[in-house]
Parts: structure tokens; C-alpha cells; sequence
């Protein structure tokens, strides 16, 4: 097969609640919207690079700058016999994974309509329906936070992340374990402690969570590995793990024991499966992270999450948690049992609702 043309949309969704992280407040979320085009077929992908670096170094113009200059003619030269070749085919890019990403997926949706074989049949996924939880973003104050635990707890959710940050840790994550004795509750950190500010957070070591994600730096595996000495709970890594080797070095550091895979990441789902088979072959635990995808991102995430190693609840949530208006067709809902339907139609299993992504596109542009 050979791509014969890529479109880039710009989107801007609107949150319908603000999301407050360690490093910052997001009230619009910004990413990329891939369409593919071969034989009749269109194919879609979501970047998930944000409009500011506050998560990782890459943004949408950024992201931009390398599909439109590097990735997108490389791929629309290639004979592409399988969506696994695009990894190495991109692999002259040095870096930029959501940009990578976003493009294999769209490849991959591509090749699952053209021999009707959906995204987790393709990828060698079992479940039929993937447990998940919801990130809450950080609050006023713990009872604040304790009020938004109650309202999704209300709605289904079985598992919940809450982020910290230093100063918004220890007193949140105690109240919120106080009212939900029995919770399935983690925290995430996003980088914003030292090997010294990090002692703070040992109380967060009696209170039976799942596991304390990526406290520390990104490109700090060794401190992680002597954090993850002191402290009983999993600490699991999100950020630091950028390929199959950092997996195996982490590992084999002991600087975690659960990993967080994300495709964009990662450069794409293919790397994302092979960090899944990594861990599943030694035993670890994993987990589907997630970046308020659109329907697009997040149906891709239901695939991957339905590999047989995703043991932990992802950060997968239903439709109605993230946009005001998402440009899928399709409306994931939360089963009583906390769980969300892997979709089973050919490639990604959605359809783009194109009224929703006109609203939503800030610039558009086709290769060639
Ligand atoms: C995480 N996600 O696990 C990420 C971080 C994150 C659902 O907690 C804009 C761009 C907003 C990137 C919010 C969740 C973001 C973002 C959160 C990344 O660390
Ligand atoms: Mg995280």
C-alpha cells in the first residue's frame, strides 16, 4: 500500500471542566487530528501533543513542524506492507514520539478497514471490555477534592487517580482515603519532587494506594530506584519510559515496579505492544495512561488496553468526562462494573463526526 495523501487538523477542544496538574491548569485542549488516504480508504490518527510543553517537550507546532517537514514525506515515498514497518520507517526522526504516533495510528486504522480486522484483533488483544478509572485533576482544597471523588465515584468509576503536587499531597490523598476506605486510589506526580522534597510523601506509604506514579524527574531512573527502596507502594513510571530498552533498564534498575504505557509516548503502538509483551513476559504490572484523547486517541486506547497484560485499571475514561463536544461519532459509556467496550468494528471502530471537527479545526493542511 501507498499513502497517497495526509491531512493535518489543528483542533482546539473545549474541557468541560478545567484539569490542574503539577504543571499547570488546562482548560483547552489542543492536539492533531490525522487523516490517511489510500485506495478509497480514509484512516485516522490523534497526536496528542498539547499546545504548551508542560507535559512533555513537544507541542501541536511542534508536532506540526515534524510531520508536515519530515515524517509525512518519508511515509508518502514508503510501500507500506504493515503498519509495524512505520516505526523503523520514521525511525531517521530523532525524538518526537506523539508525532510519530499520531501518524502510525493512522496507519494502522487504515490498514484495519482495508482487511476488515479491527484494532485489537490486530494488535493480539483479548478483552472484551477494559477496566478503567478517572484522573482527577488537583483541587482547591481536600474537601473540594473529596466532593469531585464522590460525584464520579457516583457515576461508576472504581478506580481513581488524583494528582499531587508539593503542598497539595499528603493532606488530599488522606482525606480522600478517609471518606473511601475500601477506593482503588493512586497519585500521580508529574515529575514535581526531588529525592529530597519526595521524604514529604512518605505517610502516602500507609495508605494502602496502588501505586505513587512518576514522583521524580523524567530522565531519573536511578533516583527512582532509590526512592522505590524506601517506600512499600508500587511506584510506577510514566514519563521516564520512552521506549522497550528504558523499560527493561527500569526494570532492571528496580526503579518501579508497575509501568504507565501511553502510544504517544512511546512513538506509536507498536512500540506501546512491545513494552506490553516486555512486561508481560516478566511478570509486571501495566497499565493504559492517558492524554484527554478525543474519541480518536481514546478508542485507540481501548485496543491496546484489551492486551492480555494490561492487569491495572487505565486512565480511560467515558466520553461525557472530557470535551464539550468530542468529534466521534460514537459516545463510550462506563459500564456499572467500571469497565468501557473495546470496539470491535474494522481499524479504530469510530467515525469522525465532521461537523463537530470543522468546529473544532484551528488550521488544516493536505501532503502533497
Ligand atoms: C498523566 N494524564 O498521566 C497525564 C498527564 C496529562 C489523564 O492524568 C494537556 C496535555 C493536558 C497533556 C493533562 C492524565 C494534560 C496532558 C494531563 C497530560 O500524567
Ligand atoms: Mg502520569
Amino acid at each position: 500500500m501507498k499513502i497517497e495523501r495526509i491531512t493535518l487538523y489543528h483542533l482546539r477542544m473545549q474541557l468541560k471542566s478545567p484539569f490542574t496538574t503539577s504543571f499547570g491548569t488546562t482548560y483547552d485542549r489542543e492536539c492533531i487530528l490525522i487523516e490517511a488516504a489510500a485506495e478509497g480508504i480514509l484512516g485516522y490518527g490523534e497526536c496528542v501533543a498539547d499546545r504548551d510543553p508542560g507535559y512533555s517537550y513537544e507541542t501541536s507546532k511542534t508536532a506540526w513542524h515534524i510531520m508536515s517537514e519530515f515524517l509525512i514525506p518519508a511515509l508518502l515515498e514508503a510501500e507500506i506492507g504493515a503498519p509495524q514497518i512505520v516505526r523503523d520507517r520514521l525511525g531517521f526522526v530523532r525524538g518526537h514520539p506523539m508525532a510519530k504516533s499520531g501518524l502510525e495510528m493512522a496507519v494502522w486504522d487504515l490498514f484495519g478497514k482495508m482487511n476488515q480486522r479491527s484494532l485489537k484483533a490486530m494488535l493480539g488483544g483479548t478483552a472484551e471490555r477494559v477496566k478503567v478509572g478517572v484522573s482527577i485533576g488537583i483541587q482547591a482544597s481536600p474537601e473540594a477534592l473529596v466532593r469531585v471523588v464522590a460525584d464520579y465515584l457516583s457515576l461508576g468509576y472504581g478506580r481513581v487517580k488524583i494528582k499531587i503536587k508539593p503542598g497539595h499531597d499528603v493532606r488530599e490523598a488522606s482525606a480522600v482515603r478517609r471518606e473511601f476506605p475500601d477506593l482503588l486510589l493512586q497519585v500521580d506526580a508529574n515529575s514535581a519532587y526531588t529525592l529530597e522534597t519526595a521524604s514529604a510523601l512518605s505517610p502516602l506509604d500507609d495508605l494502602d494506594l496502588l501505586l505513587i506514579e512518576q514522583p521524580l524527574a523524567e530522565d531519573d531512573l536511578w533516583d527512582h530506584h532509590l526512592l522505590q527502596q524506601t517506600f512499600k507502594t508500587p511506584i510506577c513510571l510514566d514519563e521516564s519510559i520512552l521506549s522497550t530498552r528504558h523499560t527493561r533498564q527500569a526494570l532492571d534498575m528496580a526503579a518501579c515496579r508497575v509501568i504507565n504505557i501511553k502510544a504517544g509516548r512511546v512513538g506509536g503502538l507498536s512500540e506501546a505492544a512491545a513494552i506490553h509483551d516486555l512486561c508481560h513476559a516478566r511478570g509486571v504490572p501495566v497499565w493504559c495512561g492517558g492524554m484527554l484523547e478525543t474519541g480518536v486517541g481514546r478508542a485507540a486506547n481501548l485496543a491496546l488496553a484489551s492486551l492480555p497484560g494490561f492487569t491495572l485499571p487505565g486512565d480511560i475514561s467515558a466520553t461525557d468526562r472530557y470535551y464539550v463536544r468530542d468529534i466521534t461519532q460514537e459516545r463510550f459509556v462506563l459500564n456499572p462494573d467500571s469497565t468501557i467496550d473495546v470496539p470491535d468494528r474494522p481499524g479504530l471502530g469510530i467515525e469522525i463526526d465532521h461537523q463537530a471537527l470543522q468546529n473544532a479545526t484551528l488550521a488544516k493542511q493536505s501532503f502533497p
